[in-house]
């Protein structure tokens, strides 16, 4: 293992992350002993619009993927209409290799809770939503509590802190569906429907939960909220580039000697990131990687140098992503793990449309075919094919984000296919588990 030099080490900006290591700062005694709901009392004390000004000005961008810039989100939110706005939290962190939103609320709930409050008034909110991922049962529970501490405290409920602000909010757990991150799947589900996505436009911000304008964003982007308040837009742009500002949580799996979160500036470099992590295992040198899970194009060993913000990555031809960056080895089958990924989505396939529903069926197929020895010269162009029917043509990003790892692995690897067609590796699948394909 090597440990990182002093210069990569300040690369570390423990800005999200800082209480994590503070026992019990998911209690709300420690949490406020440690600067908790200062930035509350502070916002409550500003004009809502100059809330949403302040988050413009910082540059903050959603943390949920898409990088969607916040304050002109909120800005969208209509005002004067009459109609009840609601705030709903994305918790529903699904994305293959995706773990930065788990610890957050596991370790330091009323970060997310205060910021859902200081969002809440920034866009005329008197109702919020947390919603989580089924199988985060811990999590749930310490936000749960969070949620009921803050309002014995007063700082949820009616009037808050004398304010005049009612604000209630809701944790609710999902039934462990992927595409309920999707932001209107999601509010389907919340609604009490089978979670699908909707047609956009009209976006959620106009037409959201029970039809009415709803901000959707990421326990990240909520959680940044009351540091940016605290701090404010200059010293949250002092941390990643123009146009990525801010602290960046990265969660680092595979390879590396110590996988784990690591935030940092938007921009690190992949390198940079692996020395943070103590370095490749013993024996691995890296092959390929995600920079932010499983529907981000593969990138390789070439692109090792590529600055982790939104427009490094895009310059590098994948996507930041979730910043679920996922480190393989030599001695990792880039087949094989495309083969797993398409099965999860697969899997996770909400059947609405067909080029998803069915594209990634005979993905799925094909990929078995190759894997057990079997496959063809020809089963390559059905991929290429196959998944030139499902990009931009499906109803929503999953069946996008499916073909992210098919193309770009042909793109980088395409001779590990043609190992496994031409007889030059052994099959991984047995013809066993070709019954079906
Ligand atoms: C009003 C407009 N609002 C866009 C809003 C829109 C949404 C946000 C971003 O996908 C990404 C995807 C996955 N008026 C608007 C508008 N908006 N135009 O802005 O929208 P969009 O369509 O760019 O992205 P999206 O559909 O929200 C999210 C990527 O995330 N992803 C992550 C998946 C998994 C997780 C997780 O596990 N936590 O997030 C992985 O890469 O591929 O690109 O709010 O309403 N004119
Ligand atoms: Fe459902 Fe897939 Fe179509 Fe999305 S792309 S609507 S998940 S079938």
């Amino acid at each position: 293992m090597t440990s990182p030099r002093r210069e990569v080490l300040e690369k570390l900006t423990p800005v999200l992350t800082k209480r994590w290591l503070s026992p019990d700062a998911w209690d709300i005694d420690v949490y406020e002993r440690l600067d908790g709901y200062a930035a509350l009392r502070k916002a409550l004390g500003v004009h809502p619009d100059d809330l949403i000004q302040l988050i413009k000005d910082s540059g903050l961008r959603g943390r949920g993927g898409a990088g969607f810039p916040t304050g002109l989100k909120w800005g969208f939110i209509p005002q004067g209409d009459g109609k009840p706005h609601y705030l709903v939290i994305n918790a529903d962190e699904g994305e293959p290799g995706t773990c930065k939103d788990l610890p957050l609320m596991t370790h330091d709930p009323h970060a997310l809770v205060e910021g859902a409050i200081i969002a809440s008034y920034a866009i005329r909110a008197e109702r919020a939503y947390i919603y989580i991922r089924g199988e985060a049962v811990h999590a749930a529970r310490r936000l749960r509590n969070a949620v009921d501490q803050a309002y014995a405290k007063g700082y949820l409920g009616q009037n808050i802190l004398g304010s005049g602000l009612n604000l209630d909010l809701v944790v609710h757990s999902g039934a462990g569906a992927y595409i309920c991150g999707e932001e209107t799947a999601l509010l389907d589900s919340l609604e009490g429907f089978r979670g699908q996505p909707r047609l956009r436009p009209p976006f959620p911000a106009t037409h959201g939960l029970y039809a009415s304008p709803t901000v959707v964003n990421n326990v990240g982007t909520i959680a940044s909220v009351p540091y940016i308040v605290l701090g404010g837009a200059a010293w949250w742009k002092s941390m990643g580039t123009e146009k990525s500002a801010g602290p960046m949580i990265y969660s680092l799996s595979g390879r590396i000697n110590n996988p784990g979160q690591y935030e940092c500036g938007l921009g690190i470099t992949l390198r940079e990131l692996i020395e943070l992590a103590g370095g490749m295992q013993p024996g691995h040198e890296l092959k390929f990687w995600t920079p932010g899970g499983s529907s981000t194009p593969l990138l390789a060993a070439e692109h090792i140098d590529t600055p982790m913000d939104f427009e490094g990555v895009a310059a590098a031809g994948s996507i930041l992503g979730t910043t679920a960056t996922q480190i393989f080895s030599d001695q990792d089958c880039p087949v094989y793990a495309t083969y797993r990924w398409l099965e999860f989505y697969h899997h996770e396939s909400c059947g609405k449309c067909t080029p998803c529903r069915e594209g990634n069926y005979w993905m799925v197929r094909v990929f078995r075919r190759i894997l057990a020895g079997e496959g063809t010269h020809a089963d390559l162009d059905t991929l290429l094919d196959t998944c030139d029917n499902v990009l931009g043509r499906s109803f929503c990003g999953l069946g996008d984000g499916a073909t992210s790892s098919v193309t770009s692995s042909l793109k980088y690897f395409k001779q590990d296919y043609l190992d496994y067609i031409e007889g030059r590796k052994a099959p991984r699948l047995s013809a066993k588990q070709l019954v079906g394909a």
